[in-house]
């Protein structure tokens, strides 16, 4: 019997586990409670996650495609033909024509992460797509506006604020994360609450977090930056703001501009009342102190950049940043800010076919099937996936689909072979949390309060299997790039650590992600390695009072002060507030999502959701509005076409008093296959994919997120069609 203390990889909220193994099989996954900083979020995503480990569906050796099954083959064979496969693109085509997803588990396992990006810089394409772009970018042009940097995220001081307004973020299934932990986070803002603080959930959907809240506003979709302008004009209108002006540019620039804004109008948009708008504008500028956080909800819009921009803005002039109670850049292991740019080197890359700039160093999903398909130098011709699902969790999956079928070397790293893969020409073992020994010093970063934990491996890799970073240095050795810091000279000495891992048995031994993380981790000066090592638990104290004030000291932007009201954001605002409303005749609501408790995203087939029954399954299900489908002549139960500009799919209607009307609510996540590679057999999760409505053409502007949460679409009885 062996226990072993680790972090959960699989959401923010990274639990500490206790995980308990026998003969290397892991038979038990409990919180461990001496973690201080985080097992109370512990959830049976995590507790189940060890049934992937041994599951018969499990990618363990590389799998090479013959005709439309996989085979077994050994690393050898993998890295041979990939490397001369790649390397031949290369040669004819330039660095470019090799492309790269990574998704959102990626991020969590960081030895795969920085070897990944080293791989990707050896050999020097800059045709990377991330996650991001369906997820947090928003964020990340926001923060390099503002900041300077578009790594800034600020943290919640839960414990000590009066007033929470959330926008587009549902903590009680989701976790109060998003780019930065806050563990028991939703638990503790109800305590907060129930000592008397105030809780306002800005949802379309009367969800979890609504239904517990002070006060629900249910705005449209995608207008949340109404809302916010209109709260904003409201405050500088009553001289109730009290920005802290010594830290902050083009002030007067932000006031002229909402003031001159129509409330009516901004009301109209978001469909708010204008006194429900002017009191959340009150009590938000009078409470001691507040905090206004926006996620997804918004981020995965087509305003998304506009709304958190403003989210910003009303905290900025409103005294929120840097204050106790408020948001505030946390210094953790390392220091992000202060790293700046020698941790993420700013890209200029541009996509050649759309000629967008990159956000945060990667180009966005939406673009990946016109690279893959628009002949001319530089077209994507071969990609590696890593831990991502995107046919599934990304816009319009069934044109990335026939885009990834054109690929002339498709490489995918992953635990399992998912509807994104099924094109794979080659298919590699992904490691599994619960196999390695790592720290995270980036997410770690992000930690509230100095907080650092060594992850201990509960069980060992499968005979003969490789991680994923081994495997990426491997492939780039064999490539002969410059693997390290664009040195051709150290690939020998790569090579040579190589050998005395294999010598030693101990695979960290020598240039390992774990040596790296050590030298960051040395380098950012706030713990001591040796007593990261020796603690099981993890080290910091979480609950130290934060000292206020780091952002402004920090800033990355000319002259040091924060940006408030970038030209480019107020040119979007403009042509907003210009812009006619859209045509509902077509296309009468909008799509948004929600989450379950049991699953992440497309991924818990094989854990979490493995005994879930069918009926408890609701991917195959569009929640409407009850009055709204009275008027469309639709009832509950009835099979329905949904339809949006891009595609079309059928669903069970659902009609809810939960959401508001000109709204419908479908999970993502659904209506895939995992594979068995070894018969090419696929079996369905259920439900359907409700992404393939979403266009890759329609995005923000400025983050270029598609409306995941955003849509129009129509419903239609399938009698009727
Ligand atoms: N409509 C709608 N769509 C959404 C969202 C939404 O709210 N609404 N949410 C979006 C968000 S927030 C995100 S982050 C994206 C996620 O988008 P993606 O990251 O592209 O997709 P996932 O569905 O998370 O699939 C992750 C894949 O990683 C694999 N995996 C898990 N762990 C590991 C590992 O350790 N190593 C390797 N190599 N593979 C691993 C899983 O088997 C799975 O195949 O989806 C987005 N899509
Ligand atoms: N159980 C579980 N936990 C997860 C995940 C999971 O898949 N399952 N995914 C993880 C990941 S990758 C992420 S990024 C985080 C995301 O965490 P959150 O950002 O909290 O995401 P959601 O829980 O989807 O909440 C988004 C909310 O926004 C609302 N919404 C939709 N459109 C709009 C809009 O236009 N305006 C406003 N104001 N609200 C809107 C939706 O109704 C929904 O309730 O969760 C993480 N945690
Ligand atoms: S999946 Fe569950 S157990 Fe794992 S980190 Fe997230 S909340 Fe914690
Ligand atoms: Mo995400």
């Amino acid at each position: 019997m062996k226990t072993s203390y680790t972090v959960c990889g699989i959401c923010e909220q990274a639990c500490g586990l206790k995980v308990t193994a026998e003969n290397n099989t892991v038979i038990k996954i409990e919180p461990d409670k001496d973690n201080t900083f985080s097992w109370r979020d512990y959830c049976i995503k995590g507790a189940k996650s060890h049934l992937a480990l041994n599951h018969p569906k499990r990618i363990t050796k590389p799998m090479k495609r013959v005709g439309d099954r996989y085979v077994e083959t050994s690393y050898e064979e993998a890295i041979s033909d990939i490397s001369s496969r790649l390397n031949n693109i290369i040669d004819n085509h330039g660095a470019n024509a090799i492309g790269s997803y990574t998704g959102n588990p990626n991020g969590f396992n960081f030895g795969s992460a920085l070897f990944q990006a080293m791989f990707l810089d050896a050999i020097g394409t800059e045709s990377r797509f991330w996650v991001g772009s369906v997820d947090q970018n928003a964020l990340h042009v926001v923060s390099e506006n503002l900041y300077g940097n578009p790594w800034v995220s600020l943290q919640a001081d839960i414990d000590y604020c009066d007033y929470f307004l959330l926008i587009g973020t549902n903590p009680q299934i989701s976790g109060m994360c998003w780019i930065g932990y806050a563990p028991d986070g939703w638990k503790r803002i109800l305590a907060r609450k129930d000592a008397g603080a105030e809780l306002v959930v800005v949802d379309p959907r009367t969800t979890e977090c609504a239904a517990k809240a002070s006060q629900h506003v249910a705005p449209l979709p995608e207008t949340d930056w109404a809302l916010l302008l209109a709260m904003i004009k409201i405050i500088f209108d009553n001289n109730w703001d009290k920005a802290p002006r010594q830290h902050l540019n083009d002030l007067a620039t932000l006031k002229s501009h909402a003031q001159q804004s129509d409330l009516n109008m901004l009301s109209q948009r978001c469909d708010v009342p204008l006194e429900t708008i002017h009191s959340l504008a009150e009590t938000f500028a009078k409470a001691p102190r507040a905090m206004a956080i926006g996620r997804t909800g918004v981020s995965q819009g087509r305003n998304g950049v506009l709304a958190l921009w403003l989210v910003q803005a009303l905290n900025l002039i409103t005294n929120r940043v840097e204050q106790e109670g408020g948001v505030y850049y946390a210094v953790g292991v390392l220091d992000l800010l202060a790293a700046g740019d020698k941790l993420f080197p700013k890209s200029e890359a541009v996509s050649r076919v759309r000629g967008n700039k990159n956000v945060a160093g990667s180009h966005s999903l939406a673009e990946l099937p016109d690279e893959i398909t628009t002949p001319g130098e530089g077209q994507v011709r071969a990609l590696i996936m890593n831990s991502g699902n995107p046919v599934v969790s990304g816009p319009d999956g069934d044109k990335l689909d026939a885009a990834l079928s054109q690929l002339e070397c498709f490489v995918v790293i992953d635990q399992f072979q998912r509807e994104s893969h099924r094109h794979a020409d080659w298919l590699i073992p992904g490691d599994h949390f619960l196999e390695r020994t790592d720290i995270n010093p980036l997410l770690q970063s992000l930690s509230p309060a100095p907080r650092a934990q060594l992850s201990r491996a509960a069980v060992e890799l499968p005979e003969g299997m490789r991680y994923e970073w081994e495997f990426l240095r491997d492939l780039a050795i064999a490539m002969n790039k410059p693997f390290v810091m664009g040195k051709q000279w150290l690939n020998p000495i790569v090579k040579a650590t190589m050998k005395l891992a294999e010598w030693t048995g101990n695979k960290n031994h020598g240039f390992s992600p774990l040596w790296l993380s050590r030298v960051l981790i040395k380098s950012g000066g706030v713990f001591k390695w040796k007593d990261i090592s020796n603690a099981q638990h993890g080290v910091g104290d979480v609950h130290a009072r934060p000292t206020f004030g780091a952002l402004f000291t920090k800033l990355s932007t000319d002259d040091g002060k924060v940006n408030i009201a970038p030209p480019l954001f107020l040119e979007t605002l403009s042509e907003r507030l210009k812009e006619p409303a859209e045509d509902t005749a077509t296309f009468p609501l909008q799509l948004i999502g929600r989450r379950r408790m049991k699953m992440m995203n497309s991924w818990s087939v094989e854990t979490s959701m493995s005994d879930m029954k069918e009926k408890e399954m609701s991917g195959g299900t569009i929640e409407i509005n009850i009055t709204d489908g009275e008027k469309l002549g639709i009832i509950d139960g009835q099979m329905v076409t949904v339809s949006s500009a891009t595609n079309r799919l059928q669903a069970k209607a659902k009609l809810s008093k939960d959401i508001r009307s000109g709204v419908a609510v479908m999970e993502h996540g659904w209506g895939y296959r995992t594979f068995d590679p070894k018969t090419g057999e696929g079996s369905y999760n259920g439900g359907v994919n409700r992404n393939i409505l979403v266009s890759n053409t329609d995005l923000d502007p400025l983050s270029r997120v598609p409306r995941l949460n955003g849509t129009r679409v129509s419903v239609l009885g399938v009698m009727n069609v």
